[in-house]
């Protein structure tokens, strides 16, 4: 779609809204969307040695280690080739900001800023089709038969780590976890900052942004 590699991370709190976005910005600029989270998720429902071992640690709310995760995410951007992508839940510490440049330059760090009651309220009513990552939400974006993915008719379900108690521990660990990133990140001059509480006020300012940072590269 565009002659540059275009290599870019979103960041924000659970539930604010990284995986909505990113699927917008698949949609308008044909970036590909790597997300850990999904990755995890589709290798917990397939019972694989990975899912087996990433499994204890999402649904109590605590991080997968990062031995897995870099070798998991380096392996699917190596697989994904010369693509324009956007990776969602990666790097998820410093250490795994290191290790990921280490191999690819990023081009820009999308930040989500949406305050903690509005993403406490949203993961409520959060639905799933793990198989493709594919989220709803129940009176923001519904499926069009309840309880079914609209692509393929197959039942949604809710996330393990969407249990209120679980939400506000990965709450308080990406305060701690994910400000060392951000700085690291903002030292290199390449984060934008996005607030607010609806995706859909958020979106304009993300495409925005996206087509004028694309149409200035070489
Ligand atoms: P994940 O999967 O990376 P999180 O915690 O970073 O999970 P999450 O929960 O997937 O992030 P999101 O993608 O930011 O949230 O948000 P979303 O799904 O788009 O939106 C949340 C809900 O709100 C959806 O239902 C959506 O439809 C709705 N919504 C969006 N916008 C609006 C709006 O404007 N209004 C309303 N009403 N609703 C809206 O990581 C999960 C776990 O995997 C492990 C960890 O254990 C982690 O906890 N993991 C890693 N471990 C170590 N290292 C890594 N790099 C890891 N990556 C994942
Ligand atoms: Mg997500």
């Amino acid at each position: 779609m565009y002659s540059k590699i275009f290599r870019t991370v979103i960041i924000g709190a659970p539930g604010s809204g990284k995986g909505t976005i990113s699927e917008l910005i698949v949609q308008t600029f044909g970036f590909l969307h790597i997300s850990s989270g999904d990755i995890l998720r589709q290798n917990i429902m397939n019972n694989t040695d990975l899912g087996k071992k990433a499994r204890q640690y999402i649904s109590s709310g605590r991080l997968v280690p990062d031995e897995i995760l870099n070798k998991t995410m380096l392996g699917r951007i190596t697989e994904v080739g010369n693509k324009s992508y956007i990776l969602d839940g990666f790097p998820r510490n410093k250490e795994q900001a290191e290790v990921l440049a280490g191999s690819e330059h990023i081009d820009a760090v999308i930040n989500l800023v949406v305050a903690h009651d509005v993403i406490i309220d949203r993961v409520k009513n959060r639905w799933i089709h793990p198989p493709s990552g594919r989220v709803y939400n129940i009176g923001f974006n519904d499926p069009r038969v309840p309880g079914k993915d609209d692509e393929t008719g197959e039942p949604l379900v809710q996330r393990e780590d969407d249990k209120p108690e679980v939400v506000k521990k990965r709450l308080q660990l990406y305060d701690k976890i994910m400000l060392p990133v951000l700085e690291y990140y903002k030292d290199r001059g390449i984060v934008t900052t996005f607030r607010g509480s609806r995706s859909k006020e958020i979106w304009p300012r993300v495409e925005l942004f996206l087509r004028e940072k694309i149409h200035k590269c070489p």
